[in-house]
């Protein structure tokens, strides 16, 4: 394996799933500065736009709807699944410090719950809880606080009822959820043009149905060929010359993985899932698993015109079973999913130098291993909810909601190896609290960052370091390709008091 200089990682790549760019740079993949043809998929459509509920008086409350309903979806009709009627769901915003009550109403046809992905907050009672079953018709009220030393971020929230998780977000369930703070508040980052954008993939039927992605990609992870930013097709980005672009990136798919790159404009990195990091990194590519956020600033310092956000779709796991046939598209076909363009003229606003420092953690007391695999299985399983077909395991065992697999301590540091011996990539996310890589097959990371996922690729050995402060209860970690998740790629982890 060719030794990863430290200078090459961070030209070349992402930092967010560097497990990904380290299996793309040891195969000797060349990192292409060639020209790519990727095709506008339709005219540049209209621009961004969110419904927005914002907390005020120290209150964000809202009704949220879970339901289907017809979307437009670029130049698209499409019968979805939705929150409020809307792909995706309205962009909640609050502070730390904040209360939140969500008066949720299940109108699906089965069963759904909410989780608030990367939300450091109780997994139990009213707040981030999995395990509540909110049946067809029915109503929960999910009521918590933002704590007062919550980072500022890019989170997102999306149904989590084990069985289904993978269904219902492929439907199209999914919203932001922004937490404002430190990091907004810095001058440059302030004075940017910010843009959401929420990376979704669908696979529409001649009726603008879900389609049915086959018997394989149900097991290994469907991924649709419709690529969409934030519920448009090719959204246009217009800045002014000069200016500064705060882009912030969720990948909202359930199994496809997104590798950006913006023509001419590199992306700085200032933020991964769980908020800044110290000072900008240069980056020509952005690489996001499923689950994963990534803030990036871009300089309008280009000649005017219209520049593509290309995604080169990429298989993490080279000659694994998601290899081929990826739902029937092309999977090695370049796509733009939006269009920068220069859009008059302002004075230049620079590149912030510092961010916000990130913690460095304590040496940790406990060390555990997670080896993620997968085999064939019959009949059913922990959660009920599938018949034979293919099994995703943690440690040889397959998810059961009645089985406390990980106990730790509040108060404690534990360092996690992730291994993965089998032949897909895995994106390995914990509810809850968030972690810091601390190596990828023994290799330290360039940059420290606050991560809530991280893709572990066949073969390799992803070491994450996490601090257990506050909220007891049980919580789970899992595969964020959410058909492994689904087909028992989960486990429970307990915290308790000390
Ligand atoms: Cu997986």
């Amino acid at each position: 394996m060719r030794p990863i200089q430290r200078r090459d990682f961070l030209r070349l790549s992402a930092g967010t799933t560097a497990a990904i760019l380290l299996s793309q740079c040891s195969r000797s993949r060349p990192q292409s500065t060639a020209p790519i043809s990727a095709p506008i998929s339709a005219p540049i459509s209209a621009p961004i736009q969110f419904q927005k509920q914002t907390s005020e008086g120290g209150l964000l409350s809202l009704d949220l709807e879970a339901k289907a309903q017809m979307v437009q979806l670029g130049n698209r009709r499409a019968n979805l699944l939705t929150y409020n009627g809307q792909m995706p769901g309205p962009l909640l915003e609050a502070s730390p410090g904040d209360r939140v009550q969500i008066r949720f109403t299940n109108q699906l046809d089965q069963p759904t719950n909410l989780h608030y992905h990367g939300l450091h907050i109780p997994p139990t009672g009213t707040g981030d809880n999995v395990f509540l079953e909110i049946p067809t018709g029915e109503s929960h009220t999910y009521e918590f606080e933002i704590p007062e030393n919550h980072p500022a971020g890019t989170f997102w929230y999306h149904p989590h009822y084990h069985g289904l998780v993978a269904e219902q977000l492929f439907g199209g369930l999914a919203g932001l959820f922004i937490v404002r703070g430190a990091l907004d508040e810095i001058p440059e980052i302030k004075a940017a043009q910010e843009e959401f954008l929420v990376l979704k993939d669908f696979a529409l039927d001649d009726g603008g149905n879900i389609a049915d992605t086959g018997h394989m990609a149900a097991m290994t992870g469907r991924v649709g060929g419709l690529l969409t930013a934030s519920g448009q097709i090719n959204p246009a980005i217009a800045m002014a010359k000069g200016g500064l672009l705060r882009l912030r990136f969720l990948n909202a798919s359930p199994s496809r993985f997104f590798r950006l790159s913006l023509e001419d404009h590199p992306m700085h990195l200032i933020a991964t899932d769980g908020g800044a990091i110290s000072s900008p990194v240069e980056l020509s590519d952005v690489v996001l698993a499923p689950g994963e956020r990534a803030e990036v600033l871009v300089q309008g310092n280009q000649k005017p015109g219209d520049y593509r956000l290309i995604n080169r779709p990429f298989n993490p796991a080279q000659g694994g079973m998601m290899g081929g046939t990826m739902g029937g598209q092309n999977s090695d076909r370049a796509e733009t999913v939006a269009t920068l363009t220069y859009d008059g003229e302002r004075s230049e606003i620079s590149l912030p130098s510092q961010l916000i420092a990130v913690e460095p953690l304590p040496e940790p007391q406990t060390t555990r291993q997670f080896t993620l695999n997968h085999g064939m299985g019959g009949g059913m399983m922990g959660g009920g909810m599938m018949g034979g077909g293919m099994v995703f395991m943690i440690n040889g065992r397959a998810f059961d909601p009645n089985r406390i697999d990980t106990q730790v301590m509040l108060g404690t540091v534990e360092d996690w190896e992730i291994i993965n011996t089998g032949s897909m990539a895995h994106p390995f996310h914990v509810h809850t609290n968030k972690f810091q890589i601390v190596s990828q097959n023994g290799q330290p990371m360039p940059y420290s960052a606050w991560k809530d996922v991280v893709s572990v690729s066949p073969g390799e050995t992803v070491r994450i370091r996490m601090p257990f402060r506050d909220h007891t209860g049980k919580t789970v970690y899992h595969c964020h390709v959410l058909d492994h998740e689904d087909r028992g790629m989960m486990g429970i982890l307990e915290i308790q008091q000390a």
